[in-house]
């Protein structure tokens, strides 16, 4: 469109430029033509003055010639009155003519020749009238006279003559040419008049065409502008431009509307913004700031709340843009304003419904997360072999599901006085090892306790200490007996408000619970299995391993000390006349006897030891990676003990035992090989008199 508009422009000022070259050289010519018309004018008029002075000439010359020859046949003087002043007439035409013909060399040439005769014609008519006057003038004389003026006469009309013609041939010349410049003149404006015409009437209904379309754009820019301003008017969008002096340049119907409602104050066009918002405080003015940006010639779009009452108060979209004029000056800013309240406030319903649909979705995420991994640890609980292993288990998975946590499980033992920490995981701050259950708030409610911090909860004693971490106390409970307690500890590194403690316990109390219901069972699975386990390897009179334990495990030990070339002994083991006590003072009394020795052994063994109860009053005793002077050493002490324990029955009784020893490998490189030995050595100490330890026959003592 723009580019249009310019090569019109350019062509329309072409056009002109022609117009006004063709109206410049038609002028020059014209002028010109004019110039060479008058100067051709002013030649025949030259001319003509040249021919009225030759006439003049000659009609004077005539006159004077005539009057004198009056005079000389009358002798009148009247007739020759003011004669001198013809023939100055005649000498000054003369002059003049010589004058006019100065660039005649013709004519020239032909005054010079006619002006010594002209002369001497005159002076001849002089004297003839001076003789007359004097009347010396005397007959041939005088016709002498006369005939030689005659002559004379004759040349000078014949020469003025010929002057005569040569003026009339050049007078015939010049109009001719002055005839055929006029002509031409004449030709050259009826032309040139005829092509200004035709390029006045181009000019005027170019311009027509012109002034048309400019009315017409205008009129389209009107019916535009009504138009835009009714679409302006219209809109539901509260529209308004200000200049860089916040002078309202435009405003629509709903601007003005809002305007009044939102800040009290009539604005229309004209009118300056800042004045208009001048009556409120500073803080409810800030739409002059943002106003300041778009004035500087920033583009943006913001979301605001304006409106000072809860009825009013609505969240604002205003898109700012830039006016520029067509040399691209900025000149002003015009924004377009949508209440977006209820748009905000959906999107904002949605992003809340979103937000918490997220959060539930990232609850069951972790509560499934949970559930793999309580169900894993409940596998692995399952298979827990003994109560250590199963307690690792069970810290592994609590520092997985409370990462946030430090903990320990507390175990109740067996006199059911005190619990005593079984399992510690990332190092609980500030706790005691042993408590008793009086001591935790949970274990006295009965349920899990949680204590915040000092001044909301009160401590448990077994956790009571100067600036205590937040805590949860969860019971373990196996068929409603407490079997121990669950202590968590909230980890130092989280710095967290009482509230935020209770919500995170409430968040994972139901888990915990779970857990610790989990935990409960498993302890008590593996206490109950153990004890299962005991009861089956163990003799439940003295609680000792019994035959069958022995049986199961010594062929192990004796492949164990093969491989690792490690000494080992088997001792038997039988007391002494034992019949004899079980008939004087009962069964019972003998019962009494074999559980005490069995106690007596057992603190006289290391733990790595095998006491065994063999049959009846027998027992074997397998001591390893042991040489022969210590195992003799050791039972030596054994046998003394036993015969130093006293026994009140009716009377004070003592018992004494025999012993059998046998030294892997040196009597035998497997179980029955190495029992044979023993019993062997056992017999030997029997015969020998009882109450001894034999080894290869020989008494060690
Ligand atoms: P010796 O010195 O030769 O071994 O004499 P002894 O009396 O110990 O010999 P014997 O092997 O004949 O007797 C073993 C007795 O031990 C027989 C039995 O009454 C007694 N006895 C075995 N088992 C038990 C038990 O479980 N309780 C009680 N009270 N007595 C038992
Ligand atoms: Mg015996
Ligand atoms: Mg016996």
């Amino acid at each position: 469109m723009k580019e249009t508009r310019f090569s019109q422009r350019v062509f329309i000022n072409i056009f002109f430029a022609v117009v006004l070259v063709a109206f410049l050289i038609t002028i020059f010519f014209s002028y010109h033509q004019i110039e060479k018309v008058s100067t051709t004018n002013q030649w025949v008029k030259h001319t003509n003055l040249v021919i009225e002075k030759t006439n003049n000439i000659l009609l004077d010359f005539m006159e004077i010639e005539s009057r004198t020859r009056g005079f000389l046949i009358s002798a009148d003087t009247s007739i020759i009155e003011n004669l001198d002043e013809k023939i100055k007439n005649i000498l000054s035409n003369f002059n003049l003519e010589k004058d006019l013909t100065k660039d005649n060399s013709q004519q020239q040439f032909l005054l010079a020749e006619l002006e010594p005769i002209l002369n001497d014609r005159i002076a001849l008519l002089k004297k003839l009238i001076g003789l007359k006057l004097n009347n010396k003038l005397k007959s041939n004389a005088a016709l002498q006279m006369v005939s030689q003026g005659q002559n004379l006469t004759e040349k000078i009309k014949k020469i003025i003559k010929e002057i005569y013609d040569n003026e009339i041939q050049l007078l015939q010349q010049r109009e001719e040419s002055f005839q055929q410049n006029y002509n031409f003149t004449n030709i050259l404006f009826n032309t040139v008049n005829i092509i200004n015409l035709c390029l006045l009437t181009m000019i005027i209904m170019l311009f027509n065409k012109m002034l048309s379309h400019v009315l017409a754009s205008q009129a389209l820019e009107k019916k535009s502008e009504l138009l835009l301003r009714g679409i302006i008017d219209g809109s539901k969008e509260y529209i308004a431009a200000l200049d860089p002096n916040y002078t309202i340049l435009a405003c629509n119907k709903a601007f003005e509307i809002k305007f009044l409602e939102l800040f009290g104050k009539m604005v229309t066009t004209g009118m300056n913004f800042k004045d208009a918002l001048a009556h409120l405080p500073k803080e409810q003015r800030k739409a002059v700031e943002i106003w300041d940006r778009a004035l500087k010639g920033e583009e943006f779009t913001v979301i605001e709340k304006f409106g000072s009452d809860d009825k009013t108060r609505s969240q604002f979209e205003i898109t700012y843009s830039s006016i520029y004029n067509e040399k691209g000056k900025l000149i002003g800013a015009a924004h377009i304003v949508r209440d977006v309240g209820k748009r905000v406030e959906g999107e904002n319903m949605l992003k809340d419904s979103n937000k918490k649909l997220e959060i539930s979705l990232s609850q069951v995420e972790s509560q499934a997360k949970e559930m793999i991994i309580i169900n894993d640890m409940n596998n692995k609980m399952r298979s827990g072999a003994s109560m250590e292993e199963t307690l690792s288990i069970i810290s592994l998975y609590l520092k997985k599901l409370l990462p946030f946590c430090s903990g320990a499980i507390y175990l109740m033992n067996h006199s059911r006085n005190y619990l005593e920490a079984a399992k510690e995981w990332n190092e609980p701050q500030s706790i005691e090892k042993i408590f008793s259950p009086d001591q935790c708030w949970g274990l006295r409610q009965g349920k899990s306790y949680l204590y915040v911090n000092k001044n909301e909860s009160i401590p448990c004693k077994h956790a009571e200490k100067e600036n205590s971490l937040s805590y949860f106390c969860v019971p373990l409970l196996a068929l409603n007996e407490i079997i121990g307690i669950l202590y968590l500890q909230i980890a130092q590194s989280l710095v967290m408000e009482k509230n935020e403690i209770i919500q995170l316990y409430e968040k994972n109390s139901l888990m915990i619970q779970s857990v610790a219901s989990q935990i409960s069972l498993a302890i008590s699975n593996i206490r109950l299995h153990e004890a299962l386990k005991t009861r089956s390897n163990r003799d439940l009179l003295t609680n000792l391993y019994n035959r069958s334990y022995l049986s199961d495990t010594f062929e192990r030990d004796v492949q164990r000390a093969k491989r690792n070339k490690t000494h080992m002994a088997v001792v038997m083991m039988d007391l002494d006349l034992f019949k004899n006590i079980n008939d004087n003072y009962g069964h019972e009394a003998g019962d009494t006897v074999l559980r005490e020795i069995g106690k007596l052994i057992l603190t006289q063994l290391r733990k790595s030891d095998i006491a065994c109860r063999y049959g009846g009053e027998e027992f074997i005793i397998i001591l390893y990676d042991a040489l022969l002077k210590e195992v003799v050493e050791k039972i030596e002490q054994l046998r003394k003990s036993i015969s130093a324990l006293e026994f009140r029955f009716v009377d004070l009784v003592t018992v004494t035992a025999s012993f059998g020893i046998a030294m892997f490998p040196e009597n035998g490189e497997d179980p029955e090989q190495l029992i044979k030995a023993a019993d062997d050595a056992l017999y030997q100490s029997k015969k020998a008199g009882r109450n001894r330890v034999t080894y290869k026959g020989l008494n060690t003592e």
